[in-house]
Parts: C-alpha cells; structure tokens; sequence
C-alpha cells in the first residue's frame, strides 16, 4: 500500500515551482490561446465545446483525490485538519468540475491546450491529495490554529469572489451568443479580472490554511497562469472600449 515519501513531494512540488516560472516566461508578453486571446487564423486546429473541455479538463483533479480520500487504507481518522483541507481542495474542483461547465457560455476550447491542461489536473490533483492524505502532520488543535482559520476565511471569500464573478461574466451572453463585452458589477467595478483575483486568493488561503509547500507551490502556480492573463485581458477591454472605465486596474483592486 501507499505510503509518505517526503522526496516525492519535493520533487513533484519542484516540478510544479518550475512549471510556474516557465509559464510566467511565456504568458507575461503574449497571452495564452484560448477564449478571447485565440488567434483564428493562425490555429486552424481541433477545438472541444467548452462544456465538455471544461469538465473533462477539471475532473482529474477532484476524481484524483477523492478517490485517494476514498482508498485509502486503513482509513485515516486523525487528525481531522488532513480531511478536512482534502474536502475543500475536492469542494473547489466539484464546482469546476460538475457545476461551473454546465452553465458556461465561452467558445470551443482549443484541444492542445486542453491536452495539456488535463495532465495539469492530474498532476496537481495527485500532489495535493497525496500529500494531504499521505503526508501532512497536524496538531489535534490545528482546526483552532489562527492560520488554518485566516486561511479557510480567505479561500470562502476567494471562493465566493470567484463564483460571483464567473457568474456576472455569464450573464454578459444570452445562450449562443459569443460576444464580449464589458463586465459590469461585484469585484468587476475595481479590476478586469475579478473572477482571477478570486481564484488567487482562494489558493493563498488554501496555502496558509494547509501551511504546505504542495500548496504554497500551487498557489504560486495560480498566480502565474493567470495573473498575467488578467493583464492581458485588460489591455484587451483597453484597445477594444473606447469608454472603458480608466480607474479599473488589471488584478489587484486599487493597485495594479
Ligand atoms: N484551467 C487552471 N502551461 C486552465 C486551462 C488552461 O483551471 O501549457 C489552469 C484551470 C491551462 C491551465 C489550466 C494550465 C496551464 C496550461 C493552460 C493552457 C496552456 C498552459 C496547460 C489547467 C500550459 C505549461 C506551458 C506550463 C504546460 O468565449 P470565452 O471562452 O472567452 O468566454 C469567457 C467568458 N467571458 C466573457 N463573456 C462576455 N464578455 C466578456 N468580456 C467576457 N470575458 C470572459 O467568461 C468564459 O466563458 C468565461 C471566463 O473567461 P475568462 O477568460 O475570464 O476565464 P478562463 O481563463 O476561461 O477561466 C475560467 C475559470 C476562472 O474562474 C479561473 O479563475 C479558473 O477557471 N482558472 C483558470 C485557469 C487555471 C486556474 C483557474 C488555476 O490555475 N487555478
């Protein structure tokens, strides 16, 4: 049976960190290719409707460590902080994954990069889940420890920004419909990529609450994938409305 092995971690964590950095290299000056960044004429490739790449795409990572949860034996009982932070890592991927793709309106999504963003998946569901369940060592106390609870408040707060946000993008479309437009309210109001920025701060949150280097990896990661892509797609509203409000920012309210 499966056990802990600490250099695992380390490596896969690694891996991870370098993927981050490699990605921040290539999406900081061109943005990547799908939803409004695709460019047509230069891709003629296969693309997926976003319903089933979306779900496709995000299952591994809540199947991955469910099922880890799930088999693990003998079962893990304590301490309680281990389960616990596997479910919310598992809760965040049930909404991408079963809820989030059913009301989507965005455009087919390119297949090479949904290729390589179901590896993403698996890889990440496997680390976070292994590591959690496998590995991590809490004190019977930790639920009450202040960062497992800053932590949990920022990733329901990051969680909510996230989920109210892709529902104000949503709603811009009618069924069919695969215009852009210009986001109007909640977080929309401060910065371009509300919906990002919500994202981001649930994985911080997941990462303090955790206080893992798994975690804290792949919230770097997040921050990396798309941070600049809410760079871009402000400069995008800029060069496309005219009457684009001039105080919003790219990601982060007031700031940047
Ligand atoms: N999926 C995370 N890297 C990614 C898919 C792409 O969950 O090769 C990472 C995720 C993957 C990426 C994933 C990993 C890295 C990959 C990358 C592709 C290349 C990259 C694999 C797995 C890679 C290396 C080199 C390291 C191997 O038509 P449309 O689709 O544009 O419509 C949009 C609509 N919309 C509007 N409608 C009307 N008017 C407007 N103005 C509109 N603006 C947008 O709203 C969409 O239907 C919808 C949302 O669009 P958008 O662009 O704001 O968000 P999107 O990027 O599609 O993300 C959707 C949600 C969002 O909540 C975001 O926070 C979350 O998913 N997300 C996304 C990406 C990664 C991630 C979270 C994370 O890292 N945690």
């Amino acid at each position: 049976s499966m056990q802990c092995f600490p250099s695992l971690v380390l490596a896969l964590s690694s891996l991870l960190g370098a993927l981050a950095l490699l990605q921040l290299s290539l999406y900081l000056r061109v943005p990547s290719r799908y939803g409004k960044h695709e460019e047509r004429l230069c891709r003629p490739r296969g693309r997926l409707p976003a319903r089933c790449a979306w779900f496709v795409q995000e299952l591994p990572s809540f199947l991955v460590p469910a099922l880890l949860l799930a088999l693990r034996s003998p079962p893990r009982l304590e301490p309680l902080g281990c389960r616990l932070l596997c479910c919310l890592f598992c809760w965040h991927y049930f909404y991408r994954t079963f809820i989030y793709p059913f009301f989507t309106r965005g455009r087919p999504f390119p297949l090479q990069l949904l290729f390589f963003g179901t590896l993403f998946c698996v890889y990440n569901g496997f680390l976070q889940g292994y590591y959690l369940i496998y590995c991590a060592e809490y004190p019977n106390d930790w639920c009450t420890d202040i960062r497992f609870t800053s932590g949990l408040l920022l990733f329901l707060l990051g969680m909510g920004i996230n989920i109210h946000s892709d529902l104000l993008l949503r709603q811009l479309r009618k069924p069919g419909e695969v215009t852009y437009k210009i986001p109007q309210g909640g977080l929309f109001t401060y910065v371009s990529g509300a919906n990002y920025f919500g994202e981001i701060v649930e994985w911080f949150g997941f990462a303090i609450a955790t206080w893992s280097l798994p975690a804290f990896t792949f919230a770097f990661f997040t921050l990396c994938c798309i941070g600049p892509r809410a760079y871009h797609h402000h400069r995008y509203y800029l060069k496309t409305f005219t009457d684009y409000p001039k105080s919003r920012k790219a990601l982060i309210p007031f700031v940047f």
